[in-house]
């Protein structure tokens, strides 16, 4: 029997996702595509928002709430917040930007910091797709800049609407990967430490060791 997964009520899960990057990258452009499905040709860079939506990802259903993150110095003393406050992240630079795609491993290493943790969910993204021949930086390089951080890579376009819908989607999938293998990891922890039987911590083991071995949890790279 197929079930309605907008009837599901007990089914709705709440994403705090937020969209961090440089000023200029199109993090609003692509928050507003998403949301509302229509282009911003000008938008006030100061301009920090939430967004709710509600969407079925893989017969689930998600309601994201999305941070579109601005501002100059008010921005990096509030990142902290932001990065504490949210579980999953678009990082996002500008294909035309070079100095944009600079500021990305910084970003993630500031993530990590502030968070406290040795992975989080993100996915990179490269925008502005649409500007090939204004293009600074290769998807050859992001690939492997994604590869570092140990997550997806995509490349939109907010103008074209290019896999706009797709960068959220995944992030979504991160967040729920993410989570199952740190429910698994604490089923595991629990396991030895003796709370459970010895045959459980056997069950849980292999995961374990595939979790702290595969560096990417979706273990591809989308470009
Ligand atoms: N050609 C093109 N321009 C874009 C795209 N996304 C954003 N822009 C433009 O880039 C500028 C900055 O976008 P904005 O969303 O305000 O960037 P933010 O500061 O990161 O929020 C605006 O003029 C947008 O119209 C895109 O995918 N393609
Ligand atoms: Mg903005």
């Amino acid at each position: 029997m197929t079930t309605n997964p907008w009837t599901e009520a007990s089914n709705l899960r709440e994403y705090k996702v937020c969209l961090l990057g440089d000023g200029g990258v199109g993090k609003s452009s692509l928050t507003v595509r998403f949301i509302q499905n229509h282009f911003l040709e000008d938008y006030d860079p100061t301009i920090e928002d939430w967004y709710r939506k509600q969407c079925v990802v893989d017969d689930e259903i998600a309601l994201l709430d999305i941070l579109d993150t601005a501002g100059q110095e008010d921005y990096i003393a509030m990142r902290g917040q932001y990065m504490r406050s949210s579980e999953g992240f678009l990082l996002v630079y500008s294909i035309t930007s070079r100095q944009s795609f600079e500021q990305i491993i910084p970003l993630y290493q500031e993530l990590l910091r502030v968070k406290g943790v040795v992975s989080c969910p993100v996915i990179l993204v490269g925008n502005k797709c649409d500007l090939d021949h204004g293009r600074q930086v290769t998807a050859r390089e992001a690939r492997s800049c994604a590869e570092r951080m140990g997550c997806m890579f995509i490349e939109t376009s907010a103008k074209t609407h290019v896999r706009v819908d797709d960068a959220f989607y995944e992030l979504v999938r991160e967040i729920r990967a993410h989570n199952q293998m740190g429910s698994r990891t604490r089923q595991f922890s629990a396991a030895m430490a003796g709370l459970q039987t010895p045959n459980r911590a056997a069950e849980f083991a292999p995961v374990y060791e595939r979790a702290h071995s595969a560096h990417c949890l979706s273990g591809c790279v989308v470009t």
